[in-house]
């Protein structure tokens, strides 16, 4: 392991510290971020902060430096981490995955970018045209999905309003073959309701961007024609009124509804039903037609939208996913398809107003928390017993208790919320909230303006609060049922399966149901939500680990601002300081026999320049004993494990020192001085 950088920058790897301590960690996060150095190493996850300004690193000339290159031979960086994860993928044939996290605004969604940048240059040499067709599409997948699932939040400008994890795949050769975009909650703000202003000079070429990359992925004259025609429908139903008159409901004006059904190519009539009627199929099998309040029509209206919305996006997805799919692969001719997985979700929120969105955001992190817990003290388990060395425990945070509170069966918030959903009658957010306080009143993790009436922090009827590994959250339980629920009329969902445009048609195949034969039931938005994390979670679990945490140095977007308390609170609930602890506990530093006396060799009598010995295990002892440190490792069954890394440093100075007396020394012999 070699300093690479001089010491004015900072240490390049935590675990090089001389004491782990918050003060330390913190003074070198600072000192790096100062110094523009916004990558740092433990062991191989990388601590990235977001230097809010674009930074000359990562060209081709960085391509080149990290290409092929071990994890220690160059500064961090998010290509060490990705060249890293795909050697693995590679060389042992191993599916990896690349873990992104961080809260909003930390950085997450550009590191996912620049490191399928890096993997995209780094492949297909000979550039083989299918396979620069296949990069092409994944590389510009970013770009619509970032246009229809991105949006201004007060803390984000360009905030992921849903998740992502892609798999790319890759053949024997290395080459990517496809991929897949498996697409988590998009979060679906209520037609006005608070959307952040945008001001933007470049909205005509990011437009232009947005089109080419539909066109590059494949997408038809005609699908591009309908994506503009949904959303021209989303927009007009953001303006569309009613007015109740003489007891009846009606739209105001008529040109809101001709619009739509030009559009949408279905009948003005039927529009007009669809939002003023809701069909109904009664106790007895008989089917009826209910006119709506001025609030259900308004209800309606809204839930249509939001589900245009998400319909759409999810079709654009699969759409996406049509196109990157593996297509023809023979596990016989082809080898092994193996696969790279990149994780980039939308990153812990707090809100002055927290809603349903971030309490499901905020679990999906307490989720992923959980399982960086997991994995990075398994792992360090794993190795440690594969090669036979005694592992000394290291305390931490389990969060396992705020992952229960919210998931676990018949107990935890979700459950409570579905049973309010399910039950017939009028259960309100008042009512499901007084229930989560007698069910859930003596969690630690839980509490509310009724279970801790002098906190006037929060409101009476509509507040609880959860202590999440990342902070206090306050949500406000208004609207939890109606977006848990999700609920939209059987009349919209058949209006759009009446289109005569193919692709909505494609879109709403539930249309063709009728009333009664709706199931009654379907899984509650939350259910369906807590599914796909933790299948996630279990994708994610088989695979190779590498993470990336990233941190958000200050509330204001400033490149030079290093806010100590706001970073500091992230180092701590992110565990840095405590990963740091078990990477150090154990040993910082393991390498393959063969490896280390690759590069050590020179710097022992008995292994330079070559050794006699039976093993390299041998040989490696004879350096280690050398040099004195043999009460500093420990030998497993094909690794060298160095506890503290002062004697790789005595190793690395010696080796510096060597290498401009043997360049001279060789320069000799061909000059034949010697
Ligand atoms: P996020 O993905 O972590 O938030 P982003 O990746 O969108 O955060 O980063 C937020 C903004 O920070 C970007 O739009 C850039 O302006 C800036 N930024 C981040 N990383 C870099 C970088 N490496 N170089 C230059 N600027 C950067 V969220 O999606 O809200 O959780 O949901
Ligand atoms: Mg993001």
């Amino acid at each position: 392991m070699a300093e690479l950088e001089g010491l004015e920058f900072g240490k390049s790897d935590f675990v090089l510290l001389d004491e782990v301590n918050m003060e330390q960690f913190m003074e070198n996060l600072k000192l790096r971020f100062e110094k523009a150095r916004i990558y740092t190493f433990i062991g191989e996850v990388v601590v990235s902060v977001n230097p809010y300004k674009q930074m000359d690193i990562y060209g081709k000339e960085a391509i080149d430096a990290y290409r092929g290159r071990e994890l220690y031979e160059n500064p961090p960086h998010l290509y060490a981490v990705a060249d890293a994860a795909y050697k693995a993928m590679k060389r042992r044939a191993k599916d990896t995955c690349i873990v992104i996290s961080g809260e909003s605004g930390a950085g997450k969604t550009e590191a996912s970018k620049y490191i399928m940048q890096y993997i995209a240059a780094i492949t297909n040499p000979s550039q083989r045209a299918e396979v620069e067709s296949v990069k092409n599409v994944l590389l510009k997948s970013n770009c619509v999905l970032e246009a229809f699932g991105n949006a201004k939040t007060n803390r984000n400008d360009n905030s992921s309003r849903f998740g992502k994890y892609m798999d790319i795949n890759f053949n024997f050769n290395g080459d990517p073959t496809g991929g897949h975009i498996n697409n988590y909650l998009l979060e679906k703000r209520d037609i006005q309701e608070g959307a952040a202003s945008t001001t933007s000079n470049n909205d005509r070429s990011s437009h232009r961007a947005v089109l080419s990359a539909l066109q590059v992925i494949g997408f038809s004259k005609e699908e591009i024609d309908s994506i503009y025609r949904i959303l021209g429908t989303i927009l007009i139903l953001g303006n569309l009124q009613f007015e109740t008159d003489s007891e009846s409901v009606q739209v105001v004006g008529s040109e809101a509804v001709s619009h739509i059904a030009g559009l949408t190519t279905t009948e003005p009539d039927n529009v007009t039903k669809s939002l003023l009627y809701r069909t109904v199929a009664t106790g007895g099998g008989e089917v009826i037609e209910k006119g709506h309040t001025e609030k259900e029509a308004c209800f309606g209206r809204d839930a249509f939208a939001k589900a245009l919305y998400e319909r759409l996006f999810c079709w654009i997805v699969a759409r996406i996913n049509a196109v990157i799919e593996v297509k023809d692969y023979n596990p016989v001719l082809h080898g092994k398809n193996t696969v790279i997985g990149v994780l980039d979700i939308y990153g812990f929120e707090i809100f002055d107003n927290n809603s349903f969105e971030q309490f499901c955001i905020n679990y999906c992190n307490e989720k992923l928390q959980q399982l960086f817990i997991e994995l990075i003290l398994r792992q360090e388990q794993d190795e440690y017993q594969r090669e036979g060395i005694t592992w000394r425990h290291i305390d931490y945070f389990n969060n396992q208790i705020i992952v229960d509170l919210v998931e676990q069966p018949h107990k935890g918030i979700i459950s409570v919320l579905d049973e309010a959903c399910l039950t017939v009658g009028k259960v309100t957010d008042t009512i499901c909230l007084e229930s989560m306080d007698a069910k859930l009143g003596q969690h630690p993790h839980y509490t509310s303006r009724k279970l801790t009436p002098s906190d006037k922090t929060m409101e009476f009827h509509r507040d609880f609060r959860i202590r999440h590994y990342a902070g206090d959250v306050t949500y406000s339980v208004e609207g939890f049922l109606d977006k848990n629920k999700d609920p939209l009329f059987q009349d919209f969902k058949r209006l759009m399966y009446n289109s005569s445009n193919p692709v909505l048609k494609e879109m709403w195949p539930d249309g063709q149901l009728s009333i009664t034969e709706v199931t009654k039931r379907p899984l509650t938005a939350a259910t369906l939500f807590k599914n796909s994390i933790v299948a996630l979670v279990d994708k994610l679990g088989c695979k190779e680990p590498y993470y990336v945490r990233c941190i958000k140095p200050n509330e204001m977007k400033s490149p030079v601002l290093f806010d100590d308390a706001r970073c500091q609170h992230q180092v701590a609930y992110l565990g840095l300081l405590e990963n740091v602890r078990v990477r150090r506990a154990g040993f910082a530093y393991r390498q393959p026999y063969a490896r280390f006396l690759q590069r050590y060799k020179m710097t022992c009598e008995y292994t330079w320049p070559n050794h006699l010995m039976e093993t390299d295990r041998e040989a490696v002892e004879a350096i280690v004993t050398q040099h004195g440190f043999q009460d500093d490792v420990a030998y497993g069954h094909t690794k060298l494990f160095v506890r503290t890394p002062r004697s790789l440093f005595t190793l690395e100075q010696e080796r510096a020192a060597l290498i401009p007396i043997l360049v001279l020394f060789l320069q000799k012999v061909w000059r034949g001085a010697l």
